[in-house]
């Protein structure tokens, strides 16, 4: 099963656990989902829940407590407000309050308010696919990586790790870390060397050894530091020039601890970088994790996977109907 970057998901691509129901893959993907949101999922029963489930027809005022809760459901003010637009226009009328808001969510990330941006091509035959991960300090971008590649190498995938967070004291030897236990190559210069070196020479080696993957780590950033997203505006250049279509994939990684503050990012990083998707990470340790619909629905940029864990198999593909119903079913279900 290759699930290719760069690509959306199509049913012949999918990442197995999804696609094949019933099998001992799925039945643990969807066990790592639940635990994963276990703490959103009781954060939403005690608030919106609560609201839904005394709630047997909408009238004004029940809309009004729906809006309340949505909003404390962290999903973000433009998210919360197609809903309410889609209750007032009588979206799933007949069915329960639940029941429609759920629906209306799972709708609004499959119909989002942007359209997607334009997708590249992928790799061209024969040559790596380069992967940059980005995002603000401390959001799981090394980590992501790590997972990742000992997920693609485990599916027989040749990944390489360019090492290019050249800024943080010890970054490159957290790379070489999770180098060792993938059993992937890296690339890495010494602290303080140029970023746009490390992928040049990491592209180089990766044609050379005939490498599928490139994961790129980058320095965390602040969204509002200019001169920091200029940078990596830069690396990524670099990457272009050397081979046409590179990067194929620019996955913004988000902390789902930090609540409205990755919508924030969302905005800022995705035009400015041109991401193609984004990653959640630490669902397991936050409350928040319905700012993954408001991500989604806001930028069109579809999640590829989402972090429930610090281990090598906390990485899960991200399905957004499962991820509703993982929200919504009952605890223990
Ligand atoms: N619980 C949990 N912890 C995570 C997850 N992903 C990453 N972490 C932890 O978050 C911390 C920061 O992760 P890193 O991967 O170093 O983050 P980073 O974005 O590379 O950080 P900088 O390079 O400093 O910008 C580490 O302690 C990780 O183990 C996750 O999905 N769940
Ligand atoms: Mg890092």
């Amino acid at each position: 099963m290759v699930l290719r970057f760069g690509e959306k998901k199509t049913a012949g691509d999918i990442p197995s656990e999804i696609g094949d129901a019933g099998s001992g893959g799925a039945r643990r993907w969807l066990g790592g989902l639940r635990r994963g949101l276990s703490k959103t999922r009781a954060s939403l029963a005690s608030t919106l829940g609560v609201v839904l489930s005394g709630i047997s027809r909408l009238d004004p005022e029940s809309i009004d407590d729906i809006e309340e809760a949505l909003y404390m459901a962290d999903i973000g003010p433009t998210t919360v407000e197609a809903v309410m637009e889609a209750l007032r226009r009588g979206e799933g009328e007949g069915e329960s309050p639940s029941t429609r808001v759920r629906s209306i969510l799972l709708s609004l990330m499959e119909h989002p308010a942007q359209f997607p941006p334009a997708k590249g091509e992928g790799s061209p035959e024969g040559e790596p696919e380069i992967v940059f991960l980005v995002g603000v300090n401390g959001s799981g971008k090394t980590t992501t990586a790590g997972k990742l590649a000992s997920r693609l190498a485990a599916e027989g995938r040749k990944v390489m790790f360019a090492a290019a967070d050249t800024f943080r004291a010890a970054a490159g030897e957290q790379v070489e870390v999770w180098a060792e236990r993938s059993g992937c190559h890296i690339v890495r210069h010494k602290e303080g060397a140029d970023p746009g070196a490390v992928v040049f020479d990491a592209i180089a080696s990766a044609r050379a050894r005939g490498a599928d993957i490139l994961l790129v780590d980058t320095a965390g950033r602040l969204h509002t530091k200019k001169n920091l997203m200029d940078e990596l505006i830069k690396v990524r250049r670099v990457a272009e020039r050397q081979l046409p279509g590179a990067p194929h994939e620019i996955l913004l990684v988000l902390d789902a601890t930090s609540g409205q503050n990755a919508l924030a990012q969302v905005r800022e990083f995705g035009p400015a970088l041109g991401v193609t998707g984004l990653v959640v990470t630490k669902l397991d340790g936050s409350a928040k994790g319905g700012v993954l619909i408001g991500a989604v629905h806001e930028s069109g940029l579809p999640v590829r996977w989402i972090g429930v864990g610090e281990g090598t198999d906390d990485l899960l593909p991200f399905d957004a109907k499962a991820f509703t119903d993982a929200l919504f079913e009952a605890e223990g279900a």
